[in-house]
């Protein structure tokens, strides 16, 4: 098995050096790419020089800030080409404990799930230093969604995920142009309407100690106004048949 850890990076130099150590301890065998929106702090060059040091690192650097959604498909489109069968999602401001990825991990190896999310909001699933607010602004955006959608995932907007290559690449994913959370959501039901299966690992999530959050208004909006689009069009989709 191999896989690649994708990191999204805006604006980190703060919290790489000690996320990347986290990820080689926890998980040594995998890659990591990081996928860097020309950070105005020296993220880009902390990620180049990371990668000289470690045949394991790697990075792309992007002409400007082009959201999180446009880094993860380049990121899969990069792990495809280069043979990688495991892709991993994973926020770089040290929310997403690496030391949870080797049970993602297991479980998704183990046939158990297609696609497995690191999950804030089943039984043993936590939250460190969020203000109340943004518990629930979490809570409600999942429990908005859930309904609009007919889902069971509890934590769809979740940013801590282990996906299957093949799954990825048999996605046509040219259409997507989701920024902020609502491509975690529009992921899952590609996944789902092809058939695959969920499965949410609880984690903690800890909320970032240094750098500052690219949440902002806009993506706040942007995923309610396309989650109740998608909402009303889905009942017109049919759904692949489970796979066996
Ligand atoms: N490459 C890239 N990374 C981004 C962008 N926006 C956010 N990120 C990264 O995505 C991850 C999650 O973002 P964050 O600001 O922590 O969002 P929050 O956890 O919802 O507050 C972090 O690793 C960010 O550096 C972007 O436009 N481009
Ligand atoms: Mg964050």
């Amino acid at each position: 098995m191999t896989a690649l850890v994708i990191l999204p990076t805006f604006n980190e130099a703060g919290n790489l050096d000690w996320i990347l150590d986290r990820l080689a301890a926890s998980v040594p065998a995998a890659h990591v790419l990081v996928v860097d929106d020309a950070s105005s702090d020296g993220t880009g060059d902390l990620a180049d020089r990371r990668a000289a040091d470690d045949p394991r690192v790697h990075v792309i650097h992007r002409a400007g800030k082009l959201g999180l959604g446009s880094a993860y498909i380049a990121g899969f489109g990069w792990g495809i080409e280069h043979g990688f069968d495991t892709l991993v999602e994973m926020d770089a401001d040290g929310s997403h404990p690496p030391e949870s990825l080797p049970a993602m991990l297991a479980l998704h190896e183990g046939g158990r799930a297609d696609l497995v999310i690191g999950s804030r909001w089943v039984p043993g699933g936590s939250v460190v230093n969020w203000p109340r607010s943004r518990q629930l602004l979490s809570r409600a955006g999942n429990a908005y969604a859930r309904f609009m959608l007919r889902l069971a995932v509890k934590d769809v907007t979740a940013g801590f995920r282990v996906y299957s290559a093949s799954d990825i690449a048999a996605m046509d994913l040219d259409g997507v142009d989701s920024k902020g959370y609502c491509f975690q959501v529009d992921m899952t039901l590609r996944l789902l309407d092809a058939g695959g299966r969920v499965v949410e690992h609880p984690i903690e999530f800890r909320e970032r100690e240094r750098g500052e959050s690219k949440m902002s208004r806009a993506i706040v909006v942007e995923a309610m106004m396309r989650v109740t689009l998608w909402g009303v069009q889905r009942p017109f989709r049919r759904a692949a048949p489970p796979r066996s």
